[in-house]
């Protein structure tokens, strides 16, 4: 057998449409649309020799891939390594890397340690810290919206919910965004990840222990998890990890793709300061038009099909999270950012058994900031170019240059 990018090489059936590009091309993680259009536009699931997968970016497919975890397992890796055949960077994620019975065992640990309660209890604390943010932020008026906003709020207000001791938020911010890199073919961006993870991986790994974690947080929640015996002392560790690799920086990224959204949508700003109920439709609306997680994969485990084309097993199918966020043929206008949308069905936060666990607090932590803006600033103009940062899995801004104007 070849192995190519970690997983087995695959032939594809000939009745399979072929994409000659690599999805993981710096330029096109920049700017993606046109690649999201060739993708959906060459049939319901493509081959890419580049990295010999399936590839699907139509909503229809990709919601169906993400809904039938048991012939698109995520036990083999939601990356291009096939955990079956190679040897994981790390120790596999126990919540995101599995399938069920382990995967709903402990997602029920997380489910109750990150609950819509949990949410609601954070949200004070959340919106008094946002308050003295923004105050902040109005005397200086220029802004990098990604510095200090985006990456600034949740490394503030997420480890603390946490009960984590001794912050370090560059690193944070980094863990996450190595765990997405590390997902992705062996390029540049991976191996610059995999290089810097030592030093990172071994900082958050000592975070996770049971006593560096406060009484009362979402950490404590996790081992609780354990006393209880649903989970094991060790499993706890691990599923405390998946806080801090999930938990941050896709955060930081929703929050600052909202800002890009309404930074260029000058008349959502107002309607949002006129309707602060639109709050949370406005964070959906984003996190559909940027979906932090622009791509995730799964593994075929059984000789299958996909619209009726033969899927060989083993087969990695990338799955195009913010590709079928605009897929015409679910939404209209899908590149306009209409703030009153309501996009149900978007599929920013995943589907299926696997759908984001830690999205109440996430958009508790966005709205805390949102609602914190609008009362205070009459208009959040760009102040030069937003600038992204390519990621394997992520799509991430690097810079987003911002005058706010106090109302
Ligand atoms: C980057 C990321 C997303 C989702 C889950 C995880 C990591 C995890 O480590 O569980």
């Amino acid at each position: 057998m070849k192995i190519i990018e970690g997983h087995a090489a695959i032939d594809p059936h000939p009745s399979i449409p072929v994409l000659e590009l690599d999805p993981f091309d710096e330029g096109i993680l920049r700017d993606p649309f046109d690649y999201y259009t060739a993708l959906r536009e060459a049939g319901p699931v493509v081959f890419i020799p580049s990295c010999s997968v399936l590839a699907v970016g139509r909503h229809e497919e990709v919601r169906m891939a993400f809904s039938d975890h048991r012939r698109f397992v995520s036990s083999r890796g939601v990356g291009l390594n096939d955990f079956k055949l190679e040897k994981p960077w790390r120790q596999p994620s126990l919540i995101l890397e599995s399938d069920p019975p382990v995967h709903t065992r402990v997602r029920a640990v997380m489910a109750r340690a990150l609950s819509p309660k949990v949410a609601l209890g954070l949200r004070e604390t959340f919106r008094e810290e946002a308050d003295e943010l923004v105050d902040n932020l109005l005397e200086r008026g220029r802004i990098d919206a990604v510095h200090d906003i985006a990456e600034q709020f949740p490394t503030t207000v997420f480890p603390k919910a946490v009960g984590m001791q001794d912050v370090n938020r560059r690193h944070l911010v980094d863990y996450g965004a190595i765990a997405a890199n590390a997902f992705g073919p062996d390029n540049a961006l991976r191996r610059d990840a995999l290089a810097r993870a030592p030093e990172v991986v071994s900082w958050v790994t000592a975070a996770c222990a049971r006593d560096r974690l406060a009484p009362g947080g979402i950490g404590m929640a996790v081992y609780e998890g354990a006393d209880a015996g649903e989970v094991s002392e060790e499993e706890a560790m691990l599923l405390v990890r998946s806080l801090f690799s999930a938990g941050v920086d896709t955060t930081v990224t929703g929050m600052g793709n909202v800002l890009w959204c309404l930074s260029r949508n000058p008349e959502a700003w107002q309607r949002l300061r006129a309707e602060p109920d639109l709050v949370r439709p406005c964070i959906d609306e984003a996190v559909r038009i940027a979906a932090p997680i622009h791509t995730f994969a799964r593994t075929a485990n059984e000789e299958t099909e996909i619209a009726g084309h033969p899927v060989p097993e083993g087969a990695k199918i990338l799955c195009g999270l913010g590709c079928a966020n605009l897929d015409p043929r679910k939404w209209e206008d899908p590149e306009t950012f209409r703030i009153d949308r309501r996009p149900g069905g978007h599929l920013g936060f995943g589907t299926g058994i696997h759908g984001c666990v830690g999205q109440h607090i996430a958009r508790a932590e966005i709205e805390a900031v949102l609602l914190a803006l609008a009362a205070r600033v009459a208009a959040i103009e760009p102040d030069g170019d937003a600038v992204w940062r390519p990621n394997n899995a992520m799509r991430a801004l690097d810079n987003l240059p911002l005058r706010l104007v106090p109302a």
